[in-house]
């Protein structure tokens, strides 16, 4: 790396002095890696550090994109080389024909790899993510031959994008004051120059208190669950996925102080009774809790409406809450309002789920949050692996949680309470094994509460 740091000094790519920078801040150091298309052996070189990088990084794509200009020879060159194909962003979207942004052949819902010269704060990187976005890639990674350190790493990773770099301001100041080029004052200056303009990371939204919620939203019944979670302390959904009546009864009886609603699958349960489901709603107002009926309506909207509305289990009747797949389209969600709103039931959208290969892509996901936005007097959330809106009218419902994290041999895959609130910000974890097949399941439920409230806790500081 030493002779490649040298190279860019002698072409004067970087260079030390006064410069103003696009910003309007005069800087000590200025890299200018426009020049390298006058050397194309460097050039070579650079690119093919930036491949090496990204492949050490463990970055996955089946595109790259250069950021434009400065990174298109070198995406290029990465492209050619290693034979994955390229696509281009153009600066403007064209004002004539297509108005496309992105230029080539695009394979939607693939991974592409961001390349670019230098980052300082991430924007240029950010801005070509977007763009390829939009065009239905997906962009998990992101290369850079220098990393200024000003931020831009940290900012990228907040979007969800992983920054992989081939050096760094460091590592150039190092080895040119080792090897005699800059002396220790320069290379001090510059140091503090990067201290002190360093963009701190975009703030994440705050997360909201359960309390500062219950003004903002719109909905009563998402109302009285917040309320039922204030009250009781728990952000804890039981998913009594129990054949037997006697033995559901029991577990909900016992288990109903620490939940603020019951999951159910009522077509799991055997000789479903009218005198059973009485019981039900009886032990929801016992131990003040809400039920779901994981139903996952799927169909035409005028078909939902009788599934919902009629049948043997009239899930209206009892149900305060229930699921649907976006996938048929705003029937669905129109059919079903029709039998719940003037009950005052409501609706989760199951915008991710947690089983392993399941086909929902980002895009699918994306289109039904603004399926819910449209929908947002029935609508009240999602079935999702992690927060997917700030909009504080929307609750994030998280299953596939236990405490030994791992899965089952039929494609479950677990996380723990902490990561579903804390990190992935849902806010309201769904467990069923977890507790009913636990040795003490009021213990467990103790525990999935304890955790999971605590890690919503964590998440407000
Ligand atoms: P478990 O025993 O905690 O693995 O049960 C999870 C429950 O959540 C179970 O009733 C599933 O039907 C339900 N579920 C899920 O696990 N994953 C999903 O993506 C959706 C529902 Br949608």
């Amino acid at each position: 790396m030493d002779s490649l740091v040298l190279d860019l000094f002698a072409i004067e790519a970087v260079k030390f002095g006064d410069f103003k920078l696009k910003s309007g801040i005069q800087s000590p150091i200025y890299f200018d890696l426009r020049v390298l298309v006058s050397h194309p052996r460097v050039l070579e070189r650079v690119s093919e550090q930036l491949w090496l990088a990204a492949e050490k990084g463990g970055a996955s794509f089946a595109t790259v994109c250069g950021v434009p200009y400065t990174a298109l020879p070198m995406a290029t060159l990465v492209s050619v080389r290693h034979g994955v194909p390229m696509v281009m962003k153009r600066r403007e979207a064209k004002d004539h024909g297509t108005k496309k942004l992105i230029e080539g052949s695009i394979i939607e819902e693939s991974a592409c790899l961001v390349i670019e010269d230098v980052v300082t704060s991430g924007g240029s990187v950010l801005e070509t993510a977007q763009a390829l976005t939009e065009a239905k890639l997906v962009v998990k990674d992101a290369v850079v031959f220098l990393d200024r350190e000003q931020g831009g790493r940290e900012r990228l990773f907040e979007k969800g994008i992983k920054l992989h770099s081939v050096l760094t301001v460091s590592h150039v100041l190092a080895t040119l004051e080792r090897l005699g080029k800059i002396d220790s004052m320069t290379s001090a200056q510059v140091r503090e120059f990067i201290r002190a303009n360093t963009f701190s990371p975009v703030a994440a939204p705050k997360v909201l208190s359960y309390e500062e919620r219950v003004p903002l939203v719109e909905n009563s019944l998402t109302k009285r669950l917040l309320r039922v979670m204030i009250e009781k302390r728990t952000n804890l959904v039981f998913s009594a996925d129990l054949k037997s009546k006697e033995k559901l009864i029991e577990v909900i009886d016992s288990i109903g102080p620490y939940v603020c609603m019951v999951k159910t699958h009522i077509d799991i349960i055997e000789n479903v009774t009218s005198e059973f489901v009485t019981c039900l709603t009886q032990l929801a107002t016992k131990h003040n809790f809400l039920l779901f009926e994981d139903r996952k309506f799927c169909d035409i909207g005028n078909t939902v409406e009788y599934q919902y509305g009629h049948g043997t289990f009239e899930i209206s009747q009892w149900a305060d809450v229930i699921n649907a797949h976006a996938l048929p389209g705003p029937g669905i969600v129109e059919g079903l309002k029709k039998v719940g709103q003037l009950r005052g039931r409501g609706c989760l959208l199951i915008a991710e789920m947690s089983s392993k290969g399941n086909l929902i892509s980002s895009a699918y996901t994306q289109e039904t949050v603004a399926m819910a936005m449209a929908y947002r007097d029935f609508v009240i959330g999602f079935i999702a692996m992690r927060k997917l809106t700030d909009d504080p009218n929307f609750l994030h419902f998280t299953p596939g949680v236990h405490l030994a994290s791992g899965g089952d041999t039929l494609g479950q895959q677990y996380l723990t309470p902490e990561e579903v609130i804390k990190n992935r910000r849902s806010d309201l974890i769904i467990v069923g094994r977890g507790i009913y097949e636990a040795t003490d399941p009021v213990e467990a439920a103790k525990l999935y509460r304890k955790e999971a409230y605590k890690a919503y806790e964590e998440s407000l500081k």
